[in-house]
């Protein structure tokens, strides 16, 4: 299938174990370098990485290190014809980010949070990207007494201050969440992430990174955050999956749960000419756990697949029809039109 202008990413944990809070894996473990091999198979072309996806054990390596691990695997990249879509600083496993790591309480742990912001800065420099991505995992509470809401916006600020400081050239992409693994988020939405680039020294430089399921959580229609990131020029990549009602982060197969929604984060980006922005369609899917191990990368491809035909229907839908139904405030008929498309 053809990729009809799109480039298509996801990360190397997207391919995985099958581990859950309540399980151990289920599959064995897939080598990195076997992982690269795979993207083109599957029809992506961009690799999304965590700095340690990049470069393992990067805390026990000196800066000089760190850029030559990181040089090496940019050459590995090459080789497969692949480009590193963005890097995200991982802030959630280290004992130094228990407490969060922008918004630790602990000053030495907000400072380690910030070293390792930098390294994962060089870490996209050598690996050819200036999009660092900040998925803000534990920068919230558990409980509301434990931090104060208004000075942790502020020392988010300042990290990312910091960051661009350090380097003139690197852009962030916030990815909203309201919770998991924290009871609530500090930056829960895309308005509340493009408002937080405001703060910063350089807001031209702050976009986000919209993920269906994120959006979902937090009670909202993922195609109309879009819309919202797209007004501002904002929407800098997208984590494409899909998620059944206000549970745990399920990463869900793109449209398995709720085609129709998907049509329309489809439709929401095509209209306006997302594939022209030079972001890229970042999908965070995790394969089933009940999938057997020489077909789990299945909910990959099926999720590309799923978003071209989605495409097709989204440019083939009867505009004529459409706009007439619109003036004629008649919705129901538009509902009709839609579902008859659809259903093909
Ligand atoms: C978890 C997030 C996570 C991030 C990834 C990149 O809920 O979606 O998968 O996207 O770590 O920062
Ligand atoms: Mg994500």
């Amino acid at each position: 299938m053809d990729n009809q202008g799109y480039v298509f990413s996801f990360g190397p944990w997207n391919i995985h174990e099958g581990a859950d809070p309540f399980g151990p894996t289920v599959r064995e473990s897939i080598p990195f370098n076997t992982k690269l091999a795979e993207y083109k198979k599957l029809g992506f072309d961009g690799v999304q990485f965590h700095d340690d996806d990049a470069v393992p054990k990067m805390n026990d390596l000196s800066k000089d290190q760190i850029i030559a691990e990181a040089t090496a695997v940019k050459k590995k990249l090459d080789e497969h014809g692949l480009k590193a879509e963005f890097v995200a600083p991982r802030l959630w496993e280290d004992p130094r980010t228990i407490d969060g790591g922008y918004t630790s309480n602990d000053p030495a742990c907000r400072q380690y949070a910030i070293d390792r912001s930098l390294r994962c800065i060089d870490i996209a420099k050598a690996l050819g990207t200036d999009l660092i991505v900040f998925w803000l995992a534990r920068e919230g509470t558990y409980i509301r007494e434990s931090k104060d809401s208004r000075d942790a916006v502020k020392k988010i600020v300042e990290a990312i201050d910091t960051m661009f400081a350090y380097d003139k050239t690197i852009r962030i992409a916030i990815e909203p969440k309201p919770n998991e693994p924290m009871d609530h988020t500090y930056i829960p939405t895309t308005g509340h992430a493009i408002a937080l680039g405001m703060l910063t020294s350089d807001a031209s430089r702050v976009g986000v990174n919209i993920e269906s399921a994120h959006a979902i959580l937090a009670g909202l229609d993922p195609s109309d955050e879009m819309g919202f990131a797209l007004a501002y020029d904002k929407l800098w990549t997208v984590h494409l999956n899909d998620q059944n009602g206000l549970k745990f982060d399920q990463d869900k197969t793109f449209g398995a749960v709720d085609l129709r929604r998907a049509f329309n984060q489809v439709r929401i980006l095509d209209k306006h000419g997302y594939d022209k922005t030079g972001s890229m369609v970042g999908l965070d899917i995790k394969a089933m756990r009940s999938q057997k191990a020489d077909v789990a990368t299945k909910h990959l491809s099926n999720s590309r697949e799923i978003f071209l035909r989605l495409l097709e229907k989204s440019r083939t839908l009867d505009a004529k029809a459409e706009a007439q139904l619109i003036a004629a405030r008649d919705y129901e008929g538009l509902e009709m039109l839609v579902i008859n498309h659809l259903l093909g």
